[in-house]
């Protein structure tokens, strides 16, 4: 059958951080995670991460996204909850979109935030507020690395765990050093990442580097070239945030997400291979993934 030839084998290191599920547990349980993603033309970034979560066991996901485009992602998002907040009229969020995200991550165990958000003066100053007031975990991504790296002391002012998930582009934005350095130093430029902005820092590519900057460094072995594709970040955003919001660490939740976001990617390539892979594929394969390690 299908699933059959999903199966491999997996270290017992990494086995042993996925969470046995208690019998008597209930949605409430798995965690209540919120994403802030999407604006108008990427609509995709808040699906794929959203879904990304629900996939990886999230009890509930919400999706927090600019109102223009509720009607499109209620009609994407089956599963999630969608909280549209008010936005610029154009679908992108604006300084007056902050007063309802904050009601409504008060209630989250966890929010990711950046996909797909766009730049502007208006988001810097909503994401400035939304990482100073919200003091439970956040995975900042993509727009949102792009954001904090045009006044990056808002990091050095947050209470409560960051991971923050920069491909080497949004390396180079953040640190001001150039995307050559940044490859040919991988674990120096994560491991500095993290010291100097109190983050666990996972920098993407080919053997993603995942560390608290201290004695903690994990150099993952999963994920193919089929990967470079777009939404594939997205995805793995999604995936962390739902580990942990169930639970885990920051660090073993990255470790984890990590991981099983890459064994999702090798399994498409053994079925479709490389060149046809896209998020979509890779988002439906995390329930093969993780079922390695259940
Ligand atoms: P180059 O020039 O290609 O060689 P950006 P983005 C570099 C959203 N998306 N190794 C790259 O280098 C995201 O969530 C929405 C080395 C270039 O300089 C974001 O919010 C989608 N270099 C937003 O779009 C689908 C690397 O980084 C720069 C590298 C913009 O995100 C797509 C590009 O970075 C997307 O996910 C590597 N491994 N990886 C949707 N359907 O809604 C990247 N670079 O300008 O931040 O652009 O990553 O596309
Ligand atoms: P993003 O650039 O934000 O869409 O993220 C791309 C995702 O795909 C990250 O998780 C990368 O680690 C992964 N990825 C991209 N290229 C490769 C590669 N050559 N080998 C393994 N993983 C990759
Ligand atoms: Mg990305």
């Amino acid at each position: 059958g299908y699933g059959k030839d999903k199966r491999v084998q997996v270290p017992k290191e990494i086995k042993r951080l996925l969470p046995k599920r208690d019998k008597s547990s209930h949605k409430g349980t798995f965690g209540r995670v919120g994403i802030i993603a999407g604006s108008m033309g990427m609509t995709g970034a808040a699906y794929l991460s959203s879904m990304a979560s629900l996939r990886t066991g999230s009890g509930l996901v919400y999706s927090i996204i600019p109102e223009s485009l509720k009607e499109i992602l209620s009609i994407k998002l089956t599963e999630a909850i969608i909280k549209p907040v008010e936005d610029d009229g154009t679908g992108h969020f604006t300084m007056n979109s902050f007063r309802q995200i904050i009601e409504i991550i008060e209630d989250m165990d966890i929010i990711a935030i950046g996909p797909g958000i766009g730049v502007d003066d208006q988001r810097l100053e909503l994401i400035r507020k939304i990482l100073l007031e919200y003091k439970k975990p956040v995975v900042l991504d993509a727009d949102g690395i792009n954001l904090v790296s045009l006044d990056p002391t808002i990091l050095s002012y947050r209470q409560g765990p960051t991971i923050i998930t920069p491909h080497p582009g949004e390396l180079s934005r953040l640190l001001g050093v150039s995307i050559n350095d940044i490859q040919k130093g991988r674990e120096e430029y994560s491991k500095f990442t993290s010291n100097k902005y109190n983050t666990i820092t996972v920098l993407k590519g080919a053997n993603t580097v995942v560390t608290d900057g201290k004695e903690k460094i994990y150099i993952n072995s999963t994920g193919n070239p089929g990967m470079a594709t777009a939404g594939s970040g997205d995805v793995l955003t999604g995936m962390i945030t739902s580990f942990v919001g169930q639970g885990m660490s920051p660090y073993e939740g990255a470790v984890l997400g990590v991981y099983c976001h890459g064994l999702a990617g090798d399994l498409v390539s053994r079925d479709k291979g490389e060149y046809g892979m896209i998020a979509s594929d890779i988002l439906n394969n995390i329930p093969y993934s993780i079922k390695n390690l259940e």
